[in-house]
């Protein structure tokens, strides 16, 4: 069986790269059953070839500093798979970037590009740069050197990269500006864009939002509603935020927010004013902890959110925060539901735990894809020149989020994965994933 040497040869060949081990793995064993069902996807080797990412850049950005000193990282575009359509996915700056953490998220980007149901394939880079405690004119150096040695490798229908951890709307502009100084063109190569100058209305939101949606579609499967339900979220960027906001603005009592430095527990929950100090907050590199002295609460220093009794998780800051041990905990709080806004945000052992305990679990590639497909629509918005509006744009990722939800459940369903109205989201949306791209790899022989 192709998929089980596929297995053992990455984790022979690739044994240096645990987080790319564990988001294949993930995949093998949830697609069997599909796999079963086609002897083509065994006989042209398909999974055996998508594990293998298309290619992998590797570069050295030279920047300098406030003090004028050469300061010297690496950088990666790791293009995965084009099957489905250009390579699409972010770019990150964090200092544990390294080749296995974005070939784990390339490789996840693949099956939830496809999940979206838009034209894109999959992609990931970014780099070892940590932005904490960086100048404005030093992230914009850092930026613009980045940019210099990535635009060899991205074009508007080849490779489109975004945002992701540590690189938000500023770092997009500044890494579009060089790429229009360098080529003279002005495409969407990247999105996340500013308003005004090629982004879309709703990209900053959707991932956050979108992860609500899905939400929102896995209660009402339950005959359940978000109304009055406690919310724990982890992180406080970009898609934390938003799906705090999201959730707080349909009725749910979201009681915490956190950083690498510890957890904001608000018993009375988030409200606007205070999800719009926390943006600022944020977007200042200031200490979360000021929170407490601003509207009351407690600062858990050095702790994650989940100790905390609620209803409903969602994790959103980065991959493996929740481990066996806090699975344990948030089963013992009541959590019912756990809906990944971050990557792959529980380790295998929490995720078996969590199962087991039926735990209504939405995996990232699903739940997390709003933010991908509004790129999609923004790139979409760029080729014609034309832009939506924030209600049309909302309006599809809605439906978009819909139709995740909607046929992750019935290839649960159908391959037999739905236990007594327990639907195991995880193999239906791999599952959805992988043929779409599977297809098109049979279809177009043993090229790709
Ligand atoms: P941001 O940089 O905006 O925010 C990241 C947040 O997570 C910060 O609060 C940060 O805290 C926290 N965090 C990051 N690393 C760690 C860590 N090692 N330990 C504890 N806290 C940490 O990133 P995003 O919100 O964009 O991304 C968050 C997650 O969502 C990532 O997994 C990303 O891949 C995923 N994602 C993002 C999408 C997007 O559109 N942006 C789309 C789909 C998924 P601190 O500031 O202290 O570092
Ligand atoms: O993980 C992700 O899906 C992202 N960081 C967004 C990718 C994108 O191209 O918008």
């Amino acid at each position: 069986m192709s998929i089980s040497k596929a297995i053992e040869k990455v984790e022979a060949r690739y044994a240096h790269q645990p987080e790319f081990i564990q988001a294949v793995k993930e995949v093998a064993i949830t697609i069997k059953p599909l796999y079963d069902a086609h002897p083509e996807y065994d006989k042209l080797k398909v999974f055996e070839r998508l594990v293998e990412p298309d290619r992998v850049f590797g570069f050295r950005v030279n920047w300098e500093d406030d003090n004028g000193e050469v300061q010297i990282n690496r950088g990666w575009r790791v293009q995965f798979s084009n099957a489905l359509g250009p390579y699409k996915g972010g770019l990150r700056f964090h200092p544990t970037v390294n080749q296995s953490v974005l070939k784990f998220l390339g490789f996840e980007q693949i099956f939830k590009n496809a999940l979206t149901g838009l034209p894109i394939g999959g992609g990931k880079g970014g780099s070892d740069f940590d932005p904490k405690g960086k100048t404005d004119s030093e992230i914009r150096r850092f930026c613009y050197a980045f940019m210099r040695e990535l635009h060899h490798y991205v074009n508007k229908d080849m490779d489109v990269p975004a945002g992701d951890i540590g690189v938000g709307g500023r770092e997009v502009s500044y890494m579009f500006a060089m790429y229009k100084n360098l080529t003279r063109e002005s495409t969407g190569v990247i999105t996340g864009k500013g308003v005004g100058f090629g982004g879309s209305l709703m990209r900053t939101e959707a991932t956050g939002y979108g992860a609500v949606y899905f939400l929102q579609n896995m209660l009402a499967a339950q005959n359940e509603s978000i109304e009055g339900k406690k919310v724990l979220v982890s992180g406080a960027g970009n898609v934390s935020l938003h799906a705090a906001e999201k959730a707080t603005l349909i009725g749910a009592i979201v009681l915490t927010v956190s950083d690498s430095k510890g957890t904001i527990y608000d018993a009375k929950g988030l409200n606007q004013e205070k999800i719009d100090w926390l943006k600022v907050q944020k977007d200042q590199h200031k200490p979360l902890a000021d929170y407490v002295e601003v509207f009351g609460g407690e600062w858990m220093a050095d702790q994650k959110p989940w100790s905390i009794k609620a209803d409903i998780a969602i994790p959103s800051a980065t991959q493996n925060e929740i481990n066996e041990e806090d699975a344990k905990l948030l089963v013992d709080n009541g959590v019912k539901y756990i809906v990944e806004g971050a990557n792959m945000p529980l380790t295998a052992e929490a995720i078996d735990y969590i199962r087991l305990h039926r735990v209504h679990y939405a995996p990232g590639k699903a739940a997390n894809a709003g933010g991908v497909a509004v790129s999609a629509l923004e790139m979409s918005q760029n080729s014609v020149r034309q832009y939506q509006t924030f209600e049309q744009v909302d309006e599809r990722l809605q439906g978009i989020m819909k139709d995740i939800h909607d046929s992750s459940a019935q290839a649960s369903e159908m391959y037999g994965q739905t236990d007594q109205g327990y639907i195991d989201y995880m193999s239906g949306a791999n599952m959805v994933g992988f043929k779409r791209v599977a297809d098109a790899l049979v279809a177009f022989g043993i090229l790709n």
